[in-house]
């Protein structure tokens, strides 16, 4: 059956209010949710096709036996341990100078080439990517070599949220409520050797569950990198949620870089692995177009890319909300001293 478009569930006028007003009343709406205890009441809405009910009760494994949260047809939220964490309270800290994007238009605008070029249509393929459980290893230059389970992970860290402005390569940005740590915490955590100049973050590699790693022709898994300074820097976040709850899968779940300096395409997915090397890393997009894509990726307004201008920028949803493109995309005064 044909699958009915919903509106957002709090049931407000899109027109009428703020981003930022839809999104703070969201947050006091999953709050309430956690308080009943479970999300059965808006998983209620879905009109699944017959087959795929099946399957849900044929699983005999524990977390997948639970309901799926769903805030609306285009945001599902995968089952964690971990949801206790959300909303994580916001560090003030970080401001924006532009309204955040709507929490549906960010989750149905995404590059994540694993499972289509098509930014409109990721959203509907992600659900195949089994994202608990999850592990990262971190890796190379440390102190120990060690595989860590996501959730204890993330327990062990300091959530907290941020307001930052995004900006792809290809001149689309936003501005969203990230939840995560800084970077450097884990760093700490490791504790790297001081022959560690680099760290290389790795994404998934599943033909199992995606079937582009099946078929595609790009060489996966996804890979980037940073230098270690980049990585220490504090605007450099390990990301775990957004919108005050847990990254859905087109975001990249369960964890993901944001280094709102650098193009998004430095902001690597759904990380399994974190290597500390001694030379520069080669990363996915520069190995394959290096004169389009460097290793650095910094958002330089009066440096165009070889195919189109990056001196203007705009704003999800609207090709015609454009404005000038900032150096550092804004973050000059915390990052400009790494590249002096
Ligand atoms: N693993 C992986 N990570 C990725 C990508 C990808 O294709 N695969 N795309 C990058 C690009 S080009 C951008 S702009 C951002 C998009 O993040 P968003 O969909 O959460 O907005 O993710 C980045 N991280
Ligand atoms: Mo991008």
């Amino acid at each position: 059956m044909a699958a009915k478009r919903r509106s957002k569930i709090w049931d407000v006028d899109r027109n009428e209010v703020t981003p930022e007003s839809i999104y703070l009343n969201r947050r006091r709406f999953l709050k309430s949710v956690g308080a009943i205890g479970s999300a059965v009441a808006i998983n209620g809405f879905a009109c699944k096709p017959a087959d795929e009910e099946k399957a849900d009760t044929a699983t005999t494994d524990d977390s997948s036996s639970k309901p799926t949260p769903k805030i609306s047809e285009e945001i599902v939220i995968p089952n964690t341990p971990t949801s206790d964490l959300y909303p994580a309270k916001r560090n003030d800290a970080f401001t924006l100078d532009r309204p955040i994007t709507d929490e549906v238009v960010a989750a149905t605008h995404n590059n994540f080439y694993e499972f289509t070029t098509a930014k409109n249509r990721v959203w509907k393929l992600v659900s195949s990517l089994k994202t608990r459980p999850w592990t990262v290893e971190a890796t190379g230059l440390v102190k120990e070599p060690k595989r860590y389970d996501i959730d204890d992970l993330i327990r062990k860290m300091p959530l907290e949220e941020r307001l930052y402005r995004f900006r792809c390569v290809e001149t689309w940005a936003m501005a969203v409520p990230w939840t995560g740590f800084p970077l450097r915490e884990l760093i700490k955590l490791v504790e790297p050797k001081s022959n560690a100049k680099y760290i290389r973050f790795t994404s998934f590699n599943r033909p199992d569950e995606v079937t582009t790693q099946r078929f595609g022709s790009y060489k996966w898994p996804y890979y980037e990198g940073l230098s270690m300074e980049e990585a220490n820097n504090d605007l450099a976040m390990l990301v775990t949620g957004i919108y005050g709850h847990e990254l859905p899968t087109q975001h990249g779940a369960p964890i993901r870089l944001i280094v709102p300096w650098k193009y998004g395409f430095k902001s690597i997915k759904s990380i399994e692995r974190i290597e500390f090397v001694e030379d520069q890393p080669g990363t996915f997009w520069n190995d394959l177009q290096p004169l389009e894509y460097s290793f650095h990726a910094n958002v330089e307004p009066k440096v165009p890319h070889p195919r189109w201008s990056q001196a203007n920028e705009w704003l999800i949803p609207n090709r015609s909300d454009s404005r000038p493109t900032q150096l550092y995309n804004g973050y000059e005064e915390q990052v400009a001293k790494l590249y002096g």
